[in-house]
Protein backbone atom coordinates (compact mmCIF):
# COMPACT_ATOMS: atom_id res chain seq x y z
CA UNK A 1 0.00 0.00 0.00
CA UNK A 2 2.55 2.86 -0.88
CA UNK A 3 0.07 5.59 -0.66
CA UNK A 4 -0.75 4.56 2.45
CA UNK A 5 -4.08 5.74 1.22
CA UNK A 6 -7.68 4.17 1.03
CA UNK A 7 -9.65 6.30 -1.54
CA UNK A 8 -12.95 4.58 -0.39
CA UNK A 9 -13.07 5.97 2.67
CA UNK A 10 -11.13 8.58 2.03
CA UNK A 11 -8.55 8.22 4.37
CA UNK A 12 -4.70 7.63 5.47
CA UNK A 13 -4.50 3.99 6.85
CA UNK A 14 -2.49 3.57 9.69
CA UNK A 15 -0.81 -0.44 9.49
CA UNK A 16 2.50 0.31 10.75
CA UNK A 17 5.65 -1.41 8.64
CA UNK A 18 4.26 -2.51 5.52
CA UNK A 19 7.64 -3.55 3.98
CA UNK A 20 9.07 -6.93 3.38
CA UNK A 21 10.14 -9.50 0.96
CA UNK A 22 7.50 -11.12 -1.42
CA UNK A 23 8.10 -14.43 -3.59
CA UNK A 24 7.50 -14.41 -7.08
CA UNK A 25 6.64 -16.54 -10.32
CA UNK A 26 8.69 -14.53 -13.09
CA UNK A 27 8.77 -15.23 -16.67
CA UNK A 28 11.73 -15.51 -18.38
CA UNK A 29 13.36 -15.43 -22.05
CA UNK A 30 14.71 -18.71 -22.99
CA UNK A 31 17.18 -20.17 -21.38
CA UNK A 32 16.49 -18.01 -18.41
CA UNK A 33 18.71 -15.55 -19.92
CA UNK A 34 16.76 -12.39 -18.82
CA UNK A 35 13.35 -11.77 -17.44
CA UNK A 36 10.31 -10.56 -19.66
CA UNK A 37 8.60 -8.54 -17.00
CA UNK A 38 8.61 -6.82 -13.34
CA UNK A 39 7.64 -9.41 -10.55
CA UNK A 40 4.56 -9.70 -9.94
CA UNK A 41 1.59 -11.11 -7.76
CA UNK A 42 -0.03 -12.87 -9.08
CA UNK A 43 2.84 -14.41 -11.59
CA UNK A 44 2.43 -14.42 -14.88
CA UNK A 45 -0.57 -15.63 -16.51
CA UNK A 46 -0.71 -19.31 -18.36
CA UNK A 47 -3.00 -18.78 -21.58
CA UNK A 48 -3.93 -22.71 -23.28
CA UNK A 49 -6.33 -23.45 -25.16
CA UNK A 50 -8.12 -27.34 -25.03
CA UNK A 51 -6.01 -29.49 -27.11
CA UNK A 52 -2.81 -28.20 -25.91
CA UNK A 53 0.05 -29.07 -23.98
CA UNK A 54 1.98 -26.45 -21.62
CA UNK A 55 5.61 -27.19 -21.23
CA UNK A 56 7.11 -25.66 -18.40
CA UNK A 57 10.62 -24.80 -17.50
CA UNK A 58 11.33 -23.63 -13.81
CA UNK A 59 13.88 -22.77 -12.23
CA UNK A 60 14.27 -21.86 -8.36
CA UNK A 61 15.62 -18.53 -7.11
CA UNK A 62 14.40 -18.49 -4.01
CA UNK A 63 15.90 -19.60 -0.98
CA UNK A 64 13.90 -22.47 -0.11
CA UNK A 65 13.03 -25.30 -2.07
CA UNK A 66 9.53 -24.47 -4.08
CA UNK A 67 7.68 -26.13 -6.87
CA UNK A 68 4.54 -24.88 -9.60
CA UNK A 69 1.48 -27.22 -8.79
CA UNK A 70 -1.49 -26.15 -11.39
CA UNK A 71 -5.09 -26.64 -11.05
CA UNK A 72 -7.46 -28.22 -13.21
CA UNK A 73 -5.71 -29.30 -16.14
CA UNK A 74 -4.87 -32.69 -16.50
CA UNK A 75 -1.32 -34.17 -15.44
CA UNK A 76 0.55 -37.38 -14.59
CA UNK A 77 1.43 -38.37 -11.41
CA UNK A 78 4.81 -37.14 -11.89
CA UNK A 79 3.98 -33.42 -12.86
CA UNK A 80 1.97 -33.14 -9.74
CA UNK A 81 4.56 -30.08 -8.43
CA UNK A 82 3.83 -31.38 -4.95
CA UNK A 83 5.99 -32.14 -2.36
CA UNK A 84 4.83 -35.99 -0.81
CA UNK A 85 7.43 -36.62 1.66
CA UNK A 86 9.29 -39.79 0.69
CA UNK A 87 6.97 -40.10 -2.69
CA UNK A 88 7.93 -36.94 -4.05
CA UNK A 89 9.03 -36.62 -7.52
CA UNK A 90 12.14 -34.41 -8.76
CA UNK A 91 9.07 -31.58 -9.56
CA UNK A 92 7.82 -31.67 -6.29
CA UNK A 93 10.87 -30.52 -4.36
CA UNK A 94 12.71 -28.38 -6.44
CA UNK A 95 15.81 -27.03 -4.61
CA UNK A 96 17.41 -23.41 -4.77
CA UNK A 97 19.44 -23.04 -8.01
CA UNK A 98 17.36 -26.13 -9.72
CA UNK A 99 15.46 -26.32 -12.86
CA UNK A 100 12.90 -28.95 -13.99
CA UNK A 101 10.51 -29.01 -16.74
CA UNK A 102 6.76 -29.47 -16.17
CA UNK A 103 4.50 -31.03 -18.77
CA UNK A 104 0.78 -30.08 -18.28
CA UNK A 105 -1.73 -30.77 -20.55
CA UNK A 106 -4.82 -29.58 -21.86
CA UNK A 107 -7.61 -31.33 -23.14
CA UNK A 108 -10.91 -31.45 -23.84
CA UNK A 109 -12.98 -30.65 -20.27
CA UNK A 110 -10.21 -28.49 -18.82
CA UNK A 111 -11.59 -24.69 -20.12
CA UNK A 112 -11.49 -22.55 -17.33
CA UNK A 113 -10.19 -19.92 -14.66
CA UNK A 114 -7.66 -22.34 -13.00
CA UNK A 115 -4.22 -20.74 -11.66
CA UNK A 116 -0.85 -22.25 -9.88
CA UNK A 117 0.99 -22.20 -6.82
CA UNK A 118 3.33 -23.30 -4.90
CA UNK A 119 3.01 -26.63 -3.17
CA UNK A 120 6.51 -27.99 -2.07
CA UNK A 121 7.11 -28.87 1.56
CA UNK A 122 7.77 -25.33 2.70
CA UNK A 123 4.17 -25.19 1.98
CA UNK A 124 1.56 -22.94 2.38
CA UNK A 125 4.67 -20.20 3.42
CA UNK A 126 6.01 -19.50 0.16
CA UNK A 127 2.27 -19.29 -1.17
CA UNK A 128 1.48 -16.62 1.48
CA UNK A 129 4.87 -14.49 -0.07
CA UNK A 130 3.17 -14.81 -3.22
CA UNK A 131 3.98 -17.84 -4.89
CA UNK A 132 0.78 -18.33 -7.02
CA UNK A 133 -0.64 -17.14 -10.73
CA UNK A 134 -3.32 -17.41 -12.74
CA UNK A 135 -3.96 -19.98 -15.40
CA UNK A 136 -6.40 -19.70 -18.44
CA UNK A 137 -8.04 -23.00 -21.04
CA UNK A 138 -10.27 -21.66 -23.73
CA UNK A 139 -12.27 -23.94 -25.46
CA UNK A 140 -11.48 -23.65 -29.23
CA UNK A 141 -12.57 -20.81 -31.17
CA UNK A 142 -13.80 -19.43 -28.29
CA UNK A 143 -13.80 -15.21 -28.24
CA UNK A 144 -10.82 -13.37 -26.36
CA UNK A 145 -12.99 -10.84 -24.35
CA UNK A 146 -12.25 -7.19 -24.81
CA UNK A 147 -11.46 -6.70 -21.22
CA UNK A 148 -10.28 -9.33 -19.31
CA UNK A 149 -8.53 -8.92 -15.44
CA UNK A 150 -7.32 -11.54 -13.39
CA UNK A 151 -7.51 -10.98 -9.32
CA UNK A 152 -6.48 -13.00 -6.71
CA UNK A 153 -7.94 -12.29 -3.31
CA UNK A 154 -5.33 -13.09 -0.34
CA UNK A 155 -3.43 -11.97 2.33
CA UNK A 156 -0.05 -11.60 4.26
CA UNK A 157 -0.28 -13.17 7.20
CA UNK A 158 2.38 -12.15 10.12
CA UNK A 159 4.10 -15.87 9.79
CA UNK A 160 5.06 -15.60 6.39
CA UNK A 161 5.53 -11.57 6.50
CA UNK A 162 7.19 -10.77 9.55
CA UNK A 163 5.07 -8.01 9.69
CA UNK A 164 3.10 -7.13 12.85
CA UNK A 165 -0.11 -7.33 11.35
CA UNK A 166 -2.25 -8.93 8.32
CA UNK A 167 -3.19 -7.39 5.21
CA UNK A 168 -6.42 -8.16 3.50
CA UNK A 169 -4.98 -8.02 -0.49
CA UNK A 170 -6.10 -8.16 -4.51
CA UNK A 171 -2.97 -9.31 -6.03
CA UNK A 172 -0.52 -8.27 -3.25
CA UNK A 173 -2.15 -4.69 -2.62
CA UNK A 174 -4.42 -3.15 0.25
CA UNK A 175 -6.89 -1.05 -0.27
CA UNK A 176 -9.44 0.74 -2.95
CA UNK A 177 -7.11 3.02 -5.14
CA UNK A 178 -4.22 0.63 -4.61
CA UNK A 179 -5.35 -2.91 -5.43
CA UNK A 180 -5.99 -2.93 -9.54
CA UNK A 181 -8.61 -0.49 -10.66
CA UNK A 182 -9.95 -2.17 -13.55
CA UNK A 183 -11.72 -0.20 -16.68
CA UNK A 184 -13.31 -0.99 -19.19
CA UNK A 185 -16.21 0.83 -21.97
CA UNK A 186 -19.91 0.12 -22.30
CA UNK A 187 -19.95 -2.41 -24.88
CA UNK A 188 -17.24 -4.34 -23.89
CA UNK A 189 -17.57 -8.21 -23.58
CA UNK A 190 -16.01 -8.52 -19.92
CA UNK A 191 -14.34 -11.48 -17.91
CA UNK A 192 -13.14 -11.20 -14.46
CA UNK A 193 -11.03 -14.35 -13.45
CA UNK A 194 -11.19 -14.68 -9.29
CA UNK A 195 -8.92 -17.01 -6.77
CA UNK A 196 -8.89 -17.58 -3.08
CA UNK A 197 -5.35 -17.92 -2.06
CA UNK A 198 -5.52 -17.74 1.47
CA UNK A 199 -7.21 -19.59 4.49
CA UNK A 200 -10.73 -17.75 4.24
CA UNK A 201 -13.57 -17.35 2.23
CA UNK A 202 -14.18 -14.12 0.70
CA UNK A 203 -17.04 -13.23 -1.82
CA UNK A 204 -16.64 -11.04 -5.37
CA UNK A 205 -19.16 -8.83 -5.39
CA UNK A 206 -19.43 -6.23 -8.10
CA UNK A 207 -21.54 -3.00 -7.92
CA UNK A 208 -24.22 -2.48 -10.49
CA UNK A 209 -23.27 -5.64 -12.25
CA UNK A 210 -24.63 -9.08 -12.05
CA UNK A 211 -23.51 -12.43 -14.82
CA UNK A 212 -25.35 -16.00 -15.33
CA UNK A 213 -23.23 -18.72 -14.00
CA UNK A 214 -23.18 -21.46 -16.62
CA UNK A 215 -26.40 -23.33 -15.06
CA UNK A 216 -28.63 -20.33 -15.14
CA UNK A 217 -27.82 -18.67 -11.84
CA UNK A 218 -28.14 -15.08 -12.08
CA UNK A 219 -25.24 -14.15 -9.36
CA UNK A 220 -24.17 -10.64 -8.21
CA UNK A 221 -21.85 -11.37 -5.01
CA UNK A 222 -20.65 -15.08 -5.04
CA UNK A 223 -18.76 -17.03 -2.53
CA UNK A 224 -15.62 -18.70 -3.39
CA UNK A 225 -13.00 -20.73 -0.44
CA UNK A 226 -9.41 -21.55 -0.44
CA UNK A 227 -8.17 -22.70 -3.70
CA UNK A 228 -11.49 -21.91 -5.46
CA UNK A 229 -11.12 -20.49 -8.91
CA UNK A 230 -14.00 -19.60 -11.76
CA UNK A 231 -14.70 -16.72 -14.07
CA UNK A 232 -17.19 -14.11 -14.22
CA UNK A 233 -18.33 -12.78 -17.73
CA UNK A 234 -20.67 -10.06 -18.65
CA UNK A 235 -21.49 -7.52 -21.34
CA UNK A 236 -20.89 -3.80 -19.79
CA UNK A 237 -23.92 -2.07 -19.56
CA UNK A 238 -23.06 0.77 -16.77
CA UNK A 239 -20.81 3.57 -16.89
CA UNK A 240 -19.90 4.75 -13.53
CA UNK A 241 -16.97 4.77 -10.98
CA UNK A 242 -17.85 1.17 -9.42
CA UNK A 243 -15.87 -0.67 -6.55
CA UNK A 244 -16.02 -4.07 -6.27
CA UNK A 245 -15.03 -5.98 -3.15
CA UNK A 246 -15.00 -8.93 -1.13
CA UNK A 247 -17.94 -8.84 0.69
CA UNK A 248 -16.76 -10.34 4.39
CA UNK A 249 -16.57 -6.82 6.08
CA UNK A 250 -13.28 -7.36 8.42
CA UNK A 251 -11.98 -8.11 4.51
CA UNK A 252 -13.55 -5.10 2.47
CA UNK A 253 -12.21 -2.54 5.40
CA UNK A 254 -8.86 -4.27 5.69
CA UNK A 255 -8.70 -3.56 1.92
CA UNK A 256 -9.90 -5.98 0.08
CA UNK A 257 -11.47 -3.50 -2.29
CA UNK A 258 -11.05 -1.58 -5.64
CA UNK A 259 -12.24 0.15 -8.77
CA UNK A 260 -13.84 -0.62 -11.78
CA UNK A 261 -14.09 2.09 -13.56
CA UNK A 262 -16.55 2.27 -17.29
CA UNK A 263 -16.50 4.94 -19.34
CU1 LIG B 1 -12.71 -11.90 1.95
Amino acid sequence: MPTKVDQMMNQRVRKGRTRFTAWTYRQYSAGFGAPLGPATIPGPLIEATEGEALVVHFRNRCPSPVTMHPHGLFYSNEMDGAYKGKYTDPGGFVQTGKTVTYLWECPEGTAGSWFYHDHGPLDPLPLYRGLFGGLIVRKPGDPVPDREFVLAFHSFIPPATGLRRAFSCVNGRSFTGVTPTLSARVGDDVQIHLMGMDDNFHTFHLHGHRWTEPGGNVVDNKTFGPGDSFGVRFTEDNPGRWLYHCHVFSHLHDGMSGWYLVE
